[in-house]
């Protein structure tokens, strides 16, 4: 962090490119409430290591809230209305959490952002995400909210294109990246996720994406 930041008091707005910006610390003070609330969400619908097309597991373990969960087994990646596990709908998405990706959305300037989808992504040490676009949700012009909670990560932010040199921002607890307009469709990923302990996580880092998915 910069010292020229130093005194700077969470949460501040960093443009990261169009339609894309960071909301430093956002999360921070509702930490506890929505790690309460994940926490909940899986205890119904266990953290779990989907089987890429491939057939390979992800090293990233995932859960889902809402009226659509993202999966992907051989059959290919796509939104279900029913957890494969336990062949249940997914859990509700929690009001506190439906209410802060409103409250997120708004301030970055998408008014009435009303997610049916919140992935739940779990990233222990040397997990990581390899370059991908958001491409299973039926309309693009809908931003997706993203929260980092416990350790922090490197994100790869990159082009329309998968070549494109991607830039490399830290995300840390308490960060709330928005994604909309001409940024929704690029390219993104992060680098392998360091050991380490934080006292809201432990020995993880917890990813929250809200989506509208249907
Ligand atoms: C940029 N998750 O679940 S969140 C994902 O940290 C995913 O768990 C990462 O990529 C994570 O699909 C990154 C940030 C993010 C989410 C969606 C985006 C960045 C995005 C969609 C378009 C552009
Ligand atoms: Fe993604």
């Amino acid at each position: 962090m910069s010292d020229l930041f130093a005194d700077q008091e969470a949460p501040w707005q960093e443009p990261l490119a169009p339609g894309a910006v960071v909301l430093r610390g956002f999360a921070r003070a509702h930490a506890d409430t929505l790690l309460a609330a994940v926490q909940a969400v899986t205890a119904e619908a266990p953290f779990r290591h989907m089987l890429t097309p491939g057939g390979l597991p992800m090293s990233v373990a995932m859960s889902n809230c809402g009226a659509l969960g993202w999966i992907t087994d051989r059959q290919g990646y796509r939104y279900s209305p029913v957890d494969p596990h336990s062949g249940q709908p997914w859990p509700p998405i929690p009001a506190s959490l439906l209410h802060f990706a409103r409250q997120a959305a708004a301030e970055a300037g998408f008014a009435d952002f009303t997610p049916d989808a919140c992935l739940i992504n779990r990233y222990a040490p040397g997990t990581r995400m390899s370059l991908h676009q958001d491409r299973d949700e039926r309309d693009f012009t809908r931003p997706i909210v993203s929260v980092s909670l416990g350790l922090p990560i490197v994100f790869l932010f990159g082009g329309m294109e998968r070549k494109d040199k991607a830039a490399r921002i830290p995300l840390s607890h308490g960060d709330v990246v928005v994604w909309g307009g001409p940024a929704r469709l690029r390219f993104h990923g992060v680098l392998p996720l360091k050991d380490g302990h934080h006292p809201a996580t432990g020995d993880c880092r917890i990813n929250l994406t809200f989506r509208k998915a249907g």
